[in-house]
């Protein structure tokens, strides 16, 4: 008998990314540790618009320009730039109404990868609950795609991931055949009563911590904090 749910499943780093490309309508991003939350941060708090943009160079090309630009390498703001990645630095009122531009080390990258997909969003734990509610009446077939770090797996990702593929799952409409996929959902089965805590040793947490910035993972490990789907269109994020 043919199949007719459609399929979630997840794909580890922006580097595996060609393995998967052309099969899902819907590409999820998401990089939990910082850029995909400050990002619905950034929307919450009444942004207009992001560019996001993988290199430094693009970045720089913007800022002559004259707009507002973000820039994050492994976990700090770049010299130079106006901001970088902690969703707190989005709650201010000079953001509000603005076309800001952003490069972060991973998550920005991971956008850049998926920019061909028929419909790329941003995921997040702040955006859960309203993310998930919205895939599941698009019901089309759907990708998750990790920013990983560098292109080596993370876990934070993986969970939010597993956490969005389960709920699809759970509607009966959905279904995961990759093991990538599986795996995440069972991640995400053990984490989800402690997400601090379960990712207590993980590399991302351990490099913000380093980095004194332990309030911006607690942040970012709370889920529901928004119910704002950011999306990518003509290479630009705005809100749905
Ligand atoms: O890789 C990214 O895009 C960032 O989110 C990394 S960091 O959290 O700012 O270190």
């Amino acid at each position: 008998m043919e199949e007719k749910r459609k399929r979630v499943e997840v794909c580890y780093t922006p580097g595996e990314y060609h393995y998967f490309k052309d099969e899902f309508e819907i590409v999820v991003v998401i990089d939990v540790l910082r850029a995909t939350t400050a990002i619905c941060v950034a929307f919450e708090y009444g942004i207009k618009s992001i560019i996001p943009v993988p290199t430094l160079e693009d970045a720089l090309e913007y800022k002559k320009k004259g707009y507002l630009v973000g820039a994050e390498r492994k976990g700090q703001i770049v010299e130079g730039f106006d901001f970088g990645n902690s969703p707190y630095s989005y709650m201010k009122d000079e953001f509000r109404g603005k076309d800001v531009v952003l490069t972060t080390t991973n998550g920005t990258k991971s956008i850049a990868v998926a920019k061909d997909a028929d419909t790329v969003v941003i995921g997040a734990l702040a955006n859960l609950d309203a993310l998930t509610e919205w895939l599941i009446k698009q019901n089309k077939n759907t990708l998750c795609l990790c920013s990983g770090w560098q292109d080596k797996f993370n876990l934070e990702d993986t969970i939010c991931a597993g956490a969005i593929s389960d709920a699809l799952i759970n509607t009966g409409d959905f279904t995961s055949v990759e093991d990538s996929s599986i795996a995440a959902k069972y991640l995400y089965l053990s984490a989800k009563d402690n997400y601090m805590g379960y990712l207590k040793s993980s590399s991302h947490r351990r490099r913000l911590k380093n980095l004194n910035l332990n309030e911006d993972i607690k942040y970012c490990l709370t889920p529901n904090k928004t119910s704002v789907i950011p999306i990518l269109k003509d290479g630009k994020l705005t809100k749905l």
